[in-house]
Parts: C-alpha cells; sequence; structure tokens
C-alpha cells in the first residue's frame, strides 16, 4: 500500500500536489513497486535555511527493471515547494532516466522541468521512445525557460518552462503523464541486454548524475540548510548516486 497522506503534500503548491498524486497514481497502477531502503536518516529530514524551516519528505521504490524510484517533496517555510522525482533503470536495461523537478514559491511555480533522458554514448532514446514522444503534439508554452551548462544530459523532448497560466500548467501536467504512462509501459516490458550494452548504459546513467550533481540551486539551498558536507553527501547517495563501475 502506498502512502498517500504525505504530510507535506498537502501544504505545497497546486501543481505539486497535483503532479505527485500523478507519479504515485501510475507507479501504483502500471509498476509492481517493492521498496527501497534509504539511508536510515534520509527519509523524513528538518533543518532550517535562514530562520526558515526546510522539511524534505522522500519515498522510495524498486521494480524488476528501475533500479530506483524516487519522489521528494521539500519545503522551505511558505517561501520555497520543491518535487524532485527521478526513475534510475537497472543498466541491464535501455531504458532512458524519467526526471523532474518542480520549483515554486509564493503562488508561482518558477521551474517546472520534465525528461526522459537518453543514457547511450550518441545521446539517442531507444526507438519506442522515440517513434512514440515524436507523435505527441506540440506544446507552446509562453515562458520556455533555457537550461543550464549541465544540461547537455536532456533530450529533445525535455520540457523546461515558467508556467504562466492554470492551463500551461494542465498541460504540463498532461506531458508528464504522458511521458510517466511511456515509461511505466515499456519499463515493465523491458528485456536484458549484453554485458557490453550494461556497461555503456552504467556510463550514461553515472554522466547524467555528475552533471546533475553540478546544478549549483540544488546545491546552494542543501548547504545553507545543512552545511555544505552534508549537501554534498545527500546529492551523492539520495539525490544522483549510480552504482559502481565493475572492474
Ligand atoms: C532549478 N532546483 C532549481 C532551483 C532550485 C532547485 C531552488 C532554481 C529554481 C529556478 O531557477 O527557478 C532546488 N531541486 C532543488 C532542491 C531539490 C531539487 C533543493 O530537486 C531537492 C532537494 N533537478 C532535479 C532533476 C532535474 C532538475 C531530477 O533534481 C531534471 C530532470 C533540473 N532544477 C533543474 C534545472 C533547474 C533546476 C534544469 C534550473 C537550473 C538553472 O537554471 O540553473
Amino acid at each position: 500500500m502506498l502512502d498517500t497522506s504525505s504530510s507535506l503534500r498537502s501544504q505545497q503548491h497546486p501543481l505539486i500536489r497535483a503532479l505527485a498524486d500523478t507519479i504515485d497514481s501510475v507507479w501504483q497502477e502500471q509498476l509492481d513497486l517493492s521498496p527501497y531502503h534509504l539511508p536510515e536518516d534520509l527519509g523524513y529530514i528538518e533543518g532550517r535555511l535562514e530562520g526558515d524551516k526546510l522539511t524534505i519528505e522522500n519515498r522510495c521504490y524498486q521494480t524488476a527493471t528501475l533500479r530506483k524510484l524516487h519522489l521528494e517533496l521539500a519545503k522551505v517555510g511558505n517561501n520555497l515547494d520543491i518535487l524532485h522525482c527521478v526513475m534510475f533503470p537497472r543498466p541491464e536495461y535501455d531504458l532512458p532516466i524519467f526526471g523532474c523537478d518542480l520549483v515554486g514559491g509564493r503562488g508561482q511555480i518558477s521551474a517546472a522541468i520534465a525528461d526522459l533522458s537518453p543514457v547511450t554514448p550518441e545521446g539517442n532514446l531507444p526507438a519506442a521512445y522515440y517513434q512514440a514522444l515524436s507523435q505527441l503534439p506540440e506544446l507552446n508554452f509562453s515562458q520556455p525557460r533555457d537550461l543550464p551548462d549541465w544540461g547537455t544530459i536532456f533530450s529533445e523532448f525535455c520540457l523546461f518552462i515558467r508556467p504562466e497560466t492554470s492551463q500551461e500548467e494542465d498541460q504540463f501536467l498532461g506531458r508528464v503523464r504522458e511521458f510517466l504512462h511511456l515509461h511505466c509501459q515499456q519499463a515493465q516490458q523491458a528485456e536484458t541486454v549484453s554485458s557490453r550494452q550494461k556497461n555503456l548504459n552504467l556510463a550514461g546513467q553515472q554522466n547524467y548524475c555528475r552533471q546533475q550533481q553540478k546544478n549549483d540551486k540544488t546545491r546552494r539551498v542543501l548547504e545553507k540548510a545543512f552545511g555544505a558536507e552534508w549537501a554534498n553527501r545527500y546529492m551523492n547517495t539520495v539525490l544522483f548516486d549510480f552504482p559502481a563501475s565493475p572492474n
């Protein structure tokens, strides 16, 4: 059973709440979830950022083909609401990484990003993904945002916007739901690949994590509340950890 009575969720921006509910329901409907245990002290966390309370709630699962499904909600006082979600595949399967981040405060989402990010050296998505995503109608948002320098990991289907109206919020939510449906369906039917391909997938995932670890905006929030060492450990072991390469 999923616990959907998250205390933090009810206090979050409506789009964050709606996306968290969507992620939960798609995971529950389409996947066979098992628990994934985070380091003991990192499930529910409280700190202080410039006098405001920073609260983080994590939930984590795994499936036969997905190494780690992580949904995190965070709140900084009344200023900042955050949803972070990543689905890391097991490298034995040719699956991209689903990732999304919503950051907002005071009633406005400033960053809404979602992607199915390839892990191949060429940066290509598997054909089934490419075909399905190319057929989705193009969406136009009034405030698209530019990716930061480290954002080379994202696919051409990546959405990165500041949603302007509730219609744009709905469009974003709808598209993320489509990403999730496609990805969960593909993950359920994925087949194992050769050990050479597995190593390539692993290298691709490592590259994804290394790039994400360069996000200074995330790091700064965590550093201010918990200190540099803790922030580094959190980014490397909870947000963007990866399995070690075989020797
Ligand atoms: C941006 N992430 C941000 C911002 C903050 C955070 C404060 C700046 C918002 C803005 O520019 O409007 C903070 N995000 C957090 C924190 C956590 C978090 C503290 O997840 C967790 C505790 N980030 C991800 C994932 C993606 C991602 C999975 O975690 C993408 C799939 C992307 N976040 C992302 C990008 C930016 C961002 C691309 C914009 C960075 C920039 O413009 O420099």
